[in-house]
């Protein structure tokens, strides 16, 4: 419903797909607990959702899921595409929550997702052309470490990381820098969370950042811990297109949090995690792809320039 101004609430940015949620372990081709938090982008006129299924014993692997609507119809692989080398202390308890992006510099996708290491979570990075075959370039940063994504492209020469360490028990976003994809350094923080806010115990990236010529598009979860546990809702951030560490607007309130039974009811209530976005320019289309309750995959679209817009008006941040 639009308010008095005659513009939509915030919350009315997005629309759930009736047909949620798109994905579910009954669905799969081999038997998991739950398929949720899926990285996603567009290949061969294709939306390919690189999907975090957790087996029967708690540990989880990367599927991929095909769709030429990104709706319906998915082709899902007939055995894990990603699966973790237990056996390795990278990678011992299994592979997390991916994102995903084009590399315009090695014309690869970049496919960053969080390895449950011996020494906790850490982020790992992989790239790949097609989904079939993988290079493993290892984990980025020192555990507990989770939330990353690169950008697309280098910034005065170095490429950039958005991702979620935990210091002093708090977790904030942070932005690094690499010359290489190796070594990484010039480590700001980015984005805090907020006391008294409904992002105020935890924040982390959501989905890829989406460029716009504002800036980019940043998607986030915030975590506000209750009596009746977590709710993870999910916020926007806009950074400057030039120089991603300056924060230039955030918004004050959630834009999308758990209000569906699918959402509200399943291993983890009362938890939207967007963890891939497809864009379709033509139509404005954004098509938010997203974990719900740790169980399901499901979608939600949102117009793009209605979200510019409303960023747009959204409170500057004071750096
Ligand atoms: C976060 C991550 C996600 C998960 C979410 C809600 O910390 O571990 O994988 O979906 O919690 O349980």
């Amino acid at each position: 419903m639009p308010n008095n101004s005659g513009k939509k609430a915030p919350q009315e940015l997005f629309t759930r797909h009736k047909g949620n949620p798109i994905l579910t372990p009954e669905m799969w081709p081999y038997p998991v607990n739950a398929v949720f938090n899926p990285g996603a982008i567009k290949l061969n006129n294709e939306t390919l959702l690189l999907v975090r299924i957790e087996d029967m014993r708690g540990f989880s692997h990367l599927t991929v899921a095909r769709s030429s609507d990104g709706i319906s119809n998915w082709q899902i692989d007939s055995e894990p595409t990603l699966e973790a080398d237990h056996n390795s202390r990278e990678e011992r308890w299994g592979l997390e929550d991916p994102r995903i992006i084009w590399l315009e510099d090695q014309k690869q996708f970049a496919i960053t997702y969080t390895s449950f290491s011996e020494g906790g979570p850490v982020v790992s990075l992989a790239i790949t052309k097609n989904f079939k075959t993988f290079a493993r370039l290892g984990g980025l940063l020192p555990p507990e470490d989770k939330d990353a994504c690169l950008f697309p492209r280098r910034f005065r020469g170095r490429f950039a990381l958005i991702h979620r360490p935990i210091v002093r028990g708090e977790a904030h976003i942070w932005i690094s820098f690499s010359p290489d994809l190796k070594h990484w350094g010039d480590h700001r923080l980015l984005i805090r969370s907020r006391h008294a806010y409904w992002d105020c115990h935890r924040v982390g990236l959501a989905c890829q950042p989406v460029e716009t010529e504002h800036g980019w598009l940043l998607f986030y979860h915030g975590v506000r811990n209750t009596t009746g546990g977590a709710i993870y809702r999910m916020g926007i951030a806009l950074l400057d297109l030039d120089e991603p560490w300056r924060v230039l607007r955030r918004s004050d309130e959630w834009v999308f949090g758990p209000r569906e039974l699918y959402e509200l009811v399943g291993d983890v209530g009362g938890v939207v995690f967007p963890t891939g976005v497809t864009i379709t320019k033509e139509t404005d289309q954004l098509n938010f792809y997203y974990g719900a309750a740790d169980c399901t995959v499901c979608v939600a679209t949102a117009s793009l320039s209605e979200i510019t817009e409303y960023i747009l008006a959204c409170p500057r941040t004071e750096q």
